[in-house]
C-alpha cells in the first residue's frame, strides 16, 4: 500500500528513436494499441462537457483544425488573442479533468518538477492543416511541451525559431514526442493528414493531444 494520496503508476516507454534536431525527442508507438483506444476514450467521454469547437485567429480566420481541452487551463484563440483560460468559450463549462495517464506520461518524459496544467486536444479532417507557428503563449518558455499521437498519420514539420531549413517527420498513431530545450520555440506545424493510413478514430481523422504548462495555475 502506498503511502502517497494520489496514486500514481509509471509510464512504460519504448526506447527513445533518435532524431537530428537537439531537444526534439520522438518515442516512437508510446502508446500500443489498447492504451491509444483507452486514451481515446477518455477524450469521446471529455466531449460530453468540452465539445469539439472551430476556434477563429485573431484576424478572424476559421482554423481547420477543431479544438478543445482537459485539464485546469486550456488554450484558446478568438478575436481577443490567443490565451489559456479555465472555461469552454462554447460553454462556458470548465475544462474535463486532465486524465491520469496523461500525468504518468510527462512524469516519466518531462524531467520538470511540475505537472501539466493544460492539454490542448487538436482533431484534423482529411484537409485539416495548422501553418507553421511557435508556441510562446505559456508563461515559462523552458517548460517542455509533450505531445500524442492519435489516428490517421500526419506530416508534421519543424525548423529553427529563427530562419533556416525545416524537416519533416511523419507522426503516427502512438507516437509520442517532446519539445525541450533548444526546440521548444521551434517553428513547426502540420502539412497534412495522411487519410485513411489508422483504424483507430471511426470516423477516420487525426488526434494530437499537447501538455503543457501554461503557468496560470
Ligand atoms: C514544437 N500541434 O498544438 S504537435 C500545437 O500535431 C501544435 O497538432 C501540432 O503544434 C499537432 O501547438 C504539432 C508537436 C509539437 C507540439 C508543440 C510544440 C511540436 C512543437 C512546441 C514547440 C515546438
Ligand atoms: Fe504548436
Amino acid at each position: 500500500m502506498s503511502l502517497s494520496s494520489t496514486p500514481s503508476a509509471a509510464f512504460d516507454l519504448p526506447p527513445e528513436t533518435p532524431t537530428a534536431l537537439p531537444g526534439f525527442r520522438l518515442w516512437k508507438g508510446a502508446f500500443d494499441r489498447a492504451a491509444q483506444v483507452a486514451l481515446l476514450a477518455q477524450v469521446t467521454a471529455a466531449e460530453a462537457t468540452a465539445p469539439f469547437y472551430r476556434p477563429e485567429t485573431p484576424g478572424g480566420r476559421p482554423f481547420s483544425v477543431r479544438m478543445t481541452n482537459l485539464g485546469p487551463m486550456g488554450w484558446v484563440s478568438d478575436r481577443a488573442g490567443y490565451r489559456y483560460q479555465p472555461t469552454h468559450p462554447v460553454t462556458g463549462a470548465p475544462w474535463p479533468p486532465m486524465p491520469t495517464i496523461l500525468l504518468d506520461l510527462w512524469r516519466a518524459t518531462a524531467a520538470w518538477p511540475a505537472p501539466p496544467d493544460a492539454c490542448l486536444v487538436n482533431l484534423y479532417d482529411a484537409r485539416a492543416r495548422m501553418g507553421l507557428h511557435q508556441d510562446r503563449d505559456e508563461a515559462d518558455l523552458a517548460a517542455p511541451v509533450l505531445s500524442i499521437s492519435l489516428g490517421d498519420a500526419a506530416v508534421f514539420r519543424i525548423g529553427p525559431a529563427q530562419v533556416g531549413p525545416t524537416a519533416t517527420v511523419r507522426l503516427e498513431s502512438g507516437d509520442v514526442c517532446a519539445l525541450t530545450g533548444p526546440a521548444r520555440l521551434a517553428r513547426h506545424g502540420i502539412d497534412r493528414v495522411l487519410a485513411g493510413s489508422s483504424t483507430l478514430l471511426p470516423d477516420g481523422g487525426r488526434l494530437n493531444l499537447t501538455l503543457r504548462r501554461s503557468g496560470r495555475t
